[in-house]
C-alpha cells in the first residue's frame, strides 16, 4: 500500500507523483479486462463505450495512428470491475478532493489506448504525441500495462511547467477554436507562439514498470503515445478527475509573462553590463 499523504505532497509539489507496483496482485485481471476490449476495436481507431454499454467507432476520418483509443463512459465501467476496486475508494476520493478541491468530477470518464505503430511522419501524429497541456483542467491517473521508455512510447513530461501550462490554458485557450491539430482546440505552445518557451524536445521520459500509476496535473505540459522503435508496444489506462466548475485550485504562484519579461530584460542588462564594465 502505498502513502496517500506523500503522494498528495509529491503533486502539490510537482504537478506529478508516481506509485510503483499499484495493482500488486491484480495486475493480469486487469490487462484481461483491458483485452477484451480492445479486441473488438478496429487497427486505428478510436472507440467509445457509452453509458449503454455499446462500443461505437467515430468516423473513419478521425484515425489514431498510433493504435488503437477507447474512451469509457461511467455506464462502460462495470465492464472493468477489478480496474474500477483499485480507484472507486475513499483513499482516492481523498486525493482528488485534497487537489482539485470539494465537489470534483472524481473518475469522470476513463480512456485507454494501445499503441504498436511508429508514425514517422509528424503530419500524421495524433494531438496527444504533441506536446501540450489538456484543454480541460483534470487530475489524471495514468495506469501503465507495459513497462515504457522512450522506444515505445513513454509519457513525457516537462518538470516546473504546471503554472505555464495553467496560464495557456486560462488566458490563451479558446476551447470553442477548432483551428487545432488535427481539427482541435489549440492545445500547444506553439500554437500560439513562434519560438514558444516548451517544445517536444523540452520533455523528459517517465521510464516505468507496468503497474506503476502516475497521478499528473494535465496542467503540467505532457505528450506521450509516440513510439520510435518498430515492432513495440505500450497499453495505458487514463482515468479523469476534473475540478467542480472547472476550476483548478492554484499549488503554486501563477505564471506572470510581464514578469518573466522583467526577468528577462535584467538578465540582458546585466550580460551588457559585464561585458561594458
Ligand atoms: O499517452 C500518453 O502517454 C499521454 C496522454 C496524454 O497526453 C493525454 O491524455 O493528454
Amino acid at each position: 500500500m502505498f502513502n496517500p499523504e506523500s503522494v498528495l505532497k509529491n503533486l502539490k509539489t510537482d504537478g506529478y507523483a508516481l506509485i510503483e507496483n499499484f495493482l500488486e496482485g491484480n495486475f493480469q485481471p486487469v490487462l484481461q479486462e483491458f483485452d477484451r476490449a480492445f479486441g473488438l476495436i478496429p487497427d486505428k481507431s478510436h472507440a467509445t463505450l457509452n453509458d449503454t454499454q455499446n462500443l461505437t467507432l467515430q468516423p473513419k476520418e478521425k484515425v489514431y495512428n498510433p493504435g488503437k483509443h477507447l474512451n469509457v463512459q461511467p455506464g462502460g465501467y462495470a465492464l472493468f470491475p477489478t480496474l474500477l476496486s483499485h480507484f472507486a475508494n475513499q483513499v482516492f476520493q481523498n486525493i482528488v478532493n485534497e487537489y482539485c478541491g470539494p465537489r470534483s468530477q472524481f473518475l469522470y470518464q476513463i480512456f485507454m489506448s494501445h499503441e504498436y505503430h511508429t508514425v514517422p511522419n509528424q503530419k500524421d501524429w495524433s494531438r496527444l504525441n504533441w506536446l501540450h497541456f489538456d484543454p480541460y483542467p483534470s487530475l489524471k491517473f495514468l495506469l501503465y500495462l507495459t513497462d515504457t521508455d522512450e522506444g515505445n512510447g513513454a509519457t513525457m513530461v516537462v518538470p516546473g511547467s504546471r503554472a505555464i501550462g495553467k496560464y495557456y490554458r486560462e488566458k490563451r485557450l479558446d476551447i470553442n477554436d477548432n483551428s487545432g491539430w488535427q481539427g482541435g482546440c489549440k492545445h500547444r505552445l506553439e500554437d500560439w507562439e513562434e519560438t514558444p518557451q516548451y517544445t517536444n524536445a523540452d520533455a523528459v521520459p517517465l521510464c516505468v514498470k507496468a503497474g506503476t500509476l502516475l497521478l499528473v496535473d494535465t496542467d503540467v505540459l505532457h505528450c506521450g503515445a509516440l513510439l520510435h522503435e518498430e515492432g513495440r508496444e505500450r497499453k495505458l489506462i487514463l482515468v479523469h478527475n476534473r475540478p467542480e466548475g472547472l476550476r483548478m485550485p492554484d499549488h503554486e504562484p501563477p505564471y506572470d509573462p510581464v514578469f518573466v519579461a522583467h526577468q528577462y530584460i535584467a538578465k540582458a542588462h546585466s550580460i551588457l553590463r559585464s561585458i561594458h564594465g
